[in-house]
Order: structure tokens, then C-alpha cells, then sequence
């Protein structure tokens, strides 16, 4: 095929972005799209719960198991070598993916959870009574619980950001939410309920001049468009690797090194310390000091297959391809009679939540689900947002970078089929 995408086979580097995107042969790369349910082609339409993977990001994981594997940082014998070498590398995969200062501005963590988490307990215990810290509506759970369970526990005050009936964030609110008492601002980059690209740069610059830090929950980002935390100048930004075409059981915090290096550990335990006697310890620079214990290895080297593999394609065709993707749905849906899009931001990615007059959301979800199309139906761990909304569910279709046009028209039929029995 002339001008087709080329991904290049595990191990192997180089930046194909000068191909065409061909999205046929990208889904030649995910072995499970070959599968059927209940007879009919399996549309995965639930990539903003998770992403399939490419088989370049099994080979390579595989390839580890079976070649390479050891624990990290610890032996001096040849396989811990190659383990830790292969651990480091996927470390610096993300870290120029996302345009990260150092390598050592990478904390490996089991997800985005984790890295926020991290985050509210590290600099949480440095807060005070009387400190706030500001999230917004939007958040995933994700990114309010812990924060709610801080203030339990220190004192501090909570202030969310409210959304607009668009879905956007009422910035207006923002300004006057911002004090010299805000001491951290914990943003979600792109709704995984709403799919609204928040302006995280503009939040970071107002944050960063009453003093607060930033931290970005990029869960939803990475996957879909080129992030660079520098230009954006975050202090933090969390996420997790099976989002973004990689394993579960991996994300990370990325954290601007002199912050990492200030704060206290999180977990303590192996490979942490500097040294440990039996009165006290001292600890590693970052980011070891916030990788305590055997670390997921073989995810760290499937993480950074799924980093190359992206890149291998170039995220601004994977951009390109899937704002094709929202433009075609959103008219498509929106044609349905009796269908509510929730989420109508003027910057938006490849996520359509909705609900039906005529039936409830978990009952479009299981009656696609009988035609081969998945999509979510719940509150997607984003209630708040439901609450805004008036609603207790909704549907959503995420798409993914090996989605199709026919897929959605394959959703769309679905949704006819949804009304027609309730209707
Ligand atoms: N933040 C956002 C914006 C998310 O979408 C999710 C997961 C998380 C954080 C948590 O990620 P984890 O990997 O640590 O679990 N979102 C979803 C979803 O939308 N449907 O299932 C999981």
C-alpha cells in the first residue's frame, strides 16, 4: 500500500509521522479487534476506560519474560543488568515523550490512582489547617477522593471549580476560587466523562502567581494528543500506562525535579533508602526515593513499547485521525431523535457521553453490547459531573487511534436498535 504507515517491529526507533495514517493497517497491529461477539465484529468503542494493545507492546513484554528478565537495581549478575536497563530505558521513553527535563523527573507508579495519591500524601503532608487546594467538578474520582480524605485529616479547605452547561470549566469561577491561601490547583487535562481539553497552560500560569503548584491528571491526554509538561509548565502530571495502548499495573508522576527532591517519601521499603540503620533512614534523590519495593518491570518495558508505538505513528495523526472521528459522531449523534449529548465544549476529544429518552443507560449499554459494539454506561467515576448534569448515568463512546467511520455508523445502527425496542 503506497504511502502506508510502516510501525516498525519492538526495538526497532524512528519516527514514521512522514507516513499517511492508515488506519487499516494500524488495526492490523491489535490482535484482539480480529474478534467477534455474539457473531458480530467486536467495535471497541471503550478506549477511554482502557486501550487495547498492539502486539508490538506484547512482543516486547514477552520478549522481556523470556529473554531478559530479572529484578532491577540489584544484582551485579548480567540479567539484572539487562532488566534494569530495559526498566531505565522505558523511564526515558516517557520522560521525551512528554518532554520532561530529566529522566529522573519520572516516577513509576501502578497508575494514575497511585500518582495522585502520591501527590496528596507527600505534599498533603506538608499542608496546613487553613491551606486550600482547589480541584474542579470535573475531576474523576480519582482526583477528589484523596484530596477529601487529606482535608479529613490535616484541616485544609477544598474549593471545586464549577462547569459550564457546555462542559468547560467556568474560568471566571476559577479566578475567584484562586487565593495566596491556595497552595495546589489538581486539574484534570481532558475530561474522561465530558471529553472537554481543559487550558491547563493558562490554569498553571494564574496557579503559578499566587504561589500554588499544579497538578494535571493527563489520564485522557497522552493517548490522544502531544502533551509537553514544559510548555505547559505543570509541576505535576499524572498518568497511567494501560490508557495509552500499554499494560494495567503502570502509569506515572511526572514531577519537576527540585519539587520531587523536597518532598517526603510515600512508601517506604526497599530500593528507596540510602541507608537504614535501626534508629533511622535516609532516603533516595528522586525518583527513587517514590519507588519503594520490586517495581512492575515488564510493565515498565510495555509502557515504553506503547511510547514507541505512538510515536512510531506521530501523535498529530493520531489527533488528526480522531477529531475526524468526534466531528463524524457528533453529527451522527446527534441526528438521533431523543439522543442528549452531554459535553459540548468548543475543545473537545474523542469522548461522547449521552443519554436516550427512551431508555436507560445501562440498557444501551448491554442491547449494543448484543450487536458487538462496547461502549461504558455508568457514572464513569466522574459523579460530580453527573450531578451537573441532573443525571445518574450516562452512555459513552470513546474512541481510540484504530477506530473507524464504519465503527461509528455501527454504534449509530445500535442506538436505532436501542430505540426501536423501547420505543
Ligand atoms: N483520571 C482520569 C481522567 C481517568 O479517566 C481515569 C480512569 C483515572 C484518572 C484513573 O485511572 P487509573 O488507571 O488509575 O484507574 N478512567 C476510567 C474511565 O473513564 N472508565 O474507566 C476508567
Amino acid at each position: 500500500m503506497s504511502g502506508a504507515l510502516d510501525i516498525k517491529a519492538p526495538g526497532l526507533k524512528g519516527d514514521n509521522s512522514a507516513f499517511a495514517f492508515d488506519v487499516e493497517r494500524v488495526r492490523e497491529d491489535f490482535p484482539i479487534l480480529k474478534r467477534e461477539v455474539y457473531g458480530r465484529p467486536l467495535v471497541y468503542l471503550d478506549n477511554a476506560a482502557s486501550a487495547q494493545k498492539p502486539r508490538q507492546v506484547i512482543q516486547a513484554m514477552t520478549d522481556c519474560m523470556e529473554n531478559h528478565y530479572s529484578n532491577v537495581h540489584r544484582g551485579v549478575h548480567r540479567l539484572s543488568q539487562e532488566a534494569t536497563d530495559l526498566y531505565e530505558a522505558g523511564r526515558s521513553k516517557l520522560a521525551r515523550f512528554i518532554n520532561a527535563g530529566s529522566d529522573d523527573e519520572i516516577v513509576f507508579t501502578r497508575g494514575a490512582t497511585e500518582a495522585i495519591n502520591l501527590v496528596a500524601s507527600s505534599l498533603g503532608s506538608t499542608l496546613k489547617p487553613g491551606d486550600e487546594v482547589i480541584f474542579t467538578q470535573m475531576e474523576h474520582h480519582s482526583n477528589i477522593v484523596p484530596w477529601q480524605m487529606l482535608r479529613d485529616r490535616t484541616g485544609i479547605t477544598l474549593k471545586a471549580v464549577p462547569i459550564t452547561p457546555e462542559g468547560e470549566l467556568d474560568m471566571e469561577a476559577f479566578d475567584e476560587l484562586l487565593t495566596p491561601k491556595t497552595k495546589l490547583v489538581a486539574v484534570v487535562h481532558i475530561s474522561n466523562a465530558l471529553g472537554t481539553i481543559n487550558p491547563v497552560k493558562e490554569i498553571a500560569q494564574k496557579a503559578h502567581a499566587v504561589g500554588a503548584k499544579v497538578l494535571v491528571d493527563g489520564c485522557q491526554a497522552l493517548p490522544h494528543t502531544k502533551v509537553d509538561v514544559r510548555d505547559l509548565d505543570v509541576d505535576f502530571y499524572a498518568f497511567s500506562g494501560h490508557k495509552m495502548y500499554g499494560p494495567t499495573g503502570i502509569g506515572a508522576l511526572y514531577g519537576k525535579k527540585a519539587l520531587l527532591d523536597a518532598l517526603p517519601p510515600y512508601q517506604g521499603g526497599g530500593e528507596m533508602i540510602a541507608s537504614v540503620t535501626l534508629e533511622k533512614s535516609t532516603f533516595k534523590a528522586a525518583p527513587h526515593r517514590f519507588e519503594a519495593g520490586t517495581p512492575a518491570i515488564v510493565e515498565a518495558v510495555g509502557i515504553g513499547a506503547a511510547v514507541d508505538y505512538l510515536n512510531g505513528i506521530g501523535m498529530d495523526k493520531v489527533a488528526a485521525h480522531e477529531e475526524g472521528l468526534l466531528a463524524y459522531a457528533t453529527q451522527q449523534l446527534e441526528a438521533i431523535e431523543g439522543l442528549t449529548l452531554h459535553g459540548r465544549a468548543r475543545d473537545k476529544a474523542g469522548i461522547l457521553s449521552f443519554t436516550l429518552d427512551c431508555a436507560h443507560p445501562h440498557d444501551i449499554g448491554t442491547i449494543v453490547d448484543r450487536m458487538g459494539v462496547a461502549v461504558r454506561a455508568g457514572h464513569h467515576c466522574a459523579q460530580p459531573v453527573m450531578d451537573a448534569y441532573g443525571v445518574a448515568a450516562t452512555a459513552r463512546a470513546s474512541v481510540g487511534l484504530y477506530n473507524t467511520k464504519a465503527e461509528i455508523d455501527a454504534l449509530v445502527e445500535a442506538i436505532k436498535t436501542v430505540k426501536d425496542f423501547f420505543g
